[in-house]
């Protein structure tokens, strides 16, 4: 049956054959101000107001909390230009990434 498509060609992708994704994850502290996370996760997650005000107050609450799931290259961006707003406001927010 020349027409048929293989089992394999069918197949849907397993998770072996996707690229891992990377959650990045925002730390809480007890100085950096509140508004000023929720402006980051509105500029750089592009969250609308209430949900970067949800996502902030789980940080605050809990400690930690996933803001996104991406891609390597696309995580290091995002975790370098959190820790950059944060160095140039003089804030300690500290955000990291970590293999989902
Ligand atoms: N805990 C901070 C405060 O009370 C607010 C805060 C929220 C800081 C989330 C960091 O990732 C953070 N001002």
């Amino acid at each position: 049956k020349p027409d048929d498509q293989s089992d394999l060609a069918v197949k849907p992708r397993s998770k072996s054959q996707r690229p891992p994704m990377y959650k990045v994850l925002l730390l809480n502290d007890d100085f950096t101000p509140m508004e000023f996370v929720v402006h980051v996760l509105e500029r750089l997650f592009n969250m609308t107001h209430a949900q970067a005000i949800e996502i902030m107050l789980t940080v605050h609450r809990r400690g930690v909390a996933v803001v996104g799931v991406f891609s390597h290259e696309v995580a290091e961006t995002k975790v370098a230009q959190v820790m950059e707003l944060a160095r140039r406001q003089q804030h300690p927010l500290q955000c990291t990434m970590e293999k989902e």
